[in-house]
């Protein structure tokens, strides 16, 4: 059966064009920094982001992580929006690698806004925990792919800056909120200390995250990859992937987020199911299924008998994730599927 695969932007192959130059790439060893494909790559994304420097990580998990651990002391805060990634699904990992402790906060809508962000601050007392750093998602994963404006990110990071506190961003679908904002990525997130991008998400690439930073920022993050194992060797074979992402993948997100808008339409006309198709603005859907009478594993499971993968997020809801080896038709069908599902619970 060939699956219509809406779990995730993750689950993309790595295209022709990919394959083919992995297969002529020129390596060396990336530990003595001699790997010509791997430098071009991190010069490149330097370039893109307009910054003095990048770096290869094998995962979005570990370039978050790094940055955590460069930005905070241990027993430092870390304030984030209580649905963030780096909380929720990355294994702790600030607690364990940072020795960081998080500090959750709501938002309306995954986009957090200054005045809830200052007000999650510690004050300053010798017997307090102190925030060092603020996180960022852009787009925001568990909040539907919620884009934050240029505006919003960039006065946060000023008012961040002025309170003495760091901002990363977990950049992770950067590029899909730069598509859906009609921004460069390079002054969408230009104030930030430090960014996280992913290869490997809607850009296509099989294996592979960026770090961004400044040159001596970039230095620390190398021995900090390094300590968590993440020192690779003749890894030219994969950046070969990642510039064809960077180079030939970023100008057709705009496809996956009219697919989503084409699913989330569809979906908002069916009995049982909650979206508002305005607020899917990129490459993810989030639905609320409790209206079917059955929960999102359940219906996971229905979907998955006929050819359609689709994973929950809660009970309750259940997220789409529309990318590169996805069709108009696959959505089209997806639907047709969804629409024969619902019928059958209601009647
Ligand atoms: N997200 C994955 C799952 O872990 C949920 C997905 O399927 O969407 N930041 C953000 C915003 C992410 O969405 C992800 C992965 C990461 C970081 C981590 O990247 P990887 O999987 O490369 O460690």
């Amino acid at each position: 059966m060939r699956w219509i695969d809406l779990r995730s932007d993750t689950v993309t192959k790595p295209t022709r064009e990919m394959r083919e130059a992995m297969a002529k790439a020129e390596v060396g060893d990336d530990v003595y920094m001699e790997d010509p494909t791997v430098n071009r790559l991190q010069d490149r994304a330097a370039e893109i982001f307009e910054r003095e420097a990048a770096l290869f990580v094998p995962s979005g998990t570990m370039g978050n992580s790094i940055c955590v651990k460069l930005h905070t002391e241990p027993g430092q805060e870390m304030i984030i929006e209580q649905n963030g990634h780096i909380y929720n699904y990355e294994m702790a990992a600030l607690a364990v690698v940072a020795n960081a402790l998080p500090r959750p906060i709501p938002s309306e809508g995954g986009v957090l806004d200054w005045p809830s962000i200052e007000a999650a601050i510690r004050p300053k007392a010798y017997y307090r925990a102190q925030t060092a750093l603020v996180c960022l998602e852009n787009t925001h994963n568990m909040a539907g792919g919620a884009v934050m404006t240029k505006q919003r990110m960039h006065e946060i990071c000023e008012r961040a800056h002025e309170s003495g506190l760091r901002v990363h961003l977990d950049g992770a679908r950067i590029f899909n909120a730069a598509t859906a904002l009609g921004e460069s990525v390079a002054e969408l997130t230009r104030p930030f200390d430090s960014v996280m991008f992913c290869l490997s998400k809607g850009l296509g690439a099989p294996v592979g995250s960026m770090v961004l930073g400044s040159r001596t920022f970039i230095e620390r993050a190398r021995s900090t990859r390094k300590l968590l194992g993440g020192g690779m060797r003749q890894v030219g074979v994969l950046a070969a992937a990642g510039l064809v992402s960077l180079e030939k993948m970023t100008s057709r997100l705009h496809e996956d987020h009219a697919n989503a808008q084409l699913l989330a339409r569809g979906l908002a006309e069916l009995p049982g199911i909650r979206i508002d198709p305005e607020r899917v603005r990129t490459n993810i859907l989030i639905f609320d299924v409790s209206g079917l009478g059955m929960t999102s594993n359940q219906l996971s499971e229905r979907l998955k008998e006929r050819g359609v993968l689709a994973n929950g997020i809660n009970p309750r809801e259940m997220r789409m994730v529309t990318h590169l080896d996805v069709t108009r038709e696959d959505c089209s069908e997806a639907l047709r599927v969804m629409h024969r599902l619902t019928e059958e619970c209601v009647h």
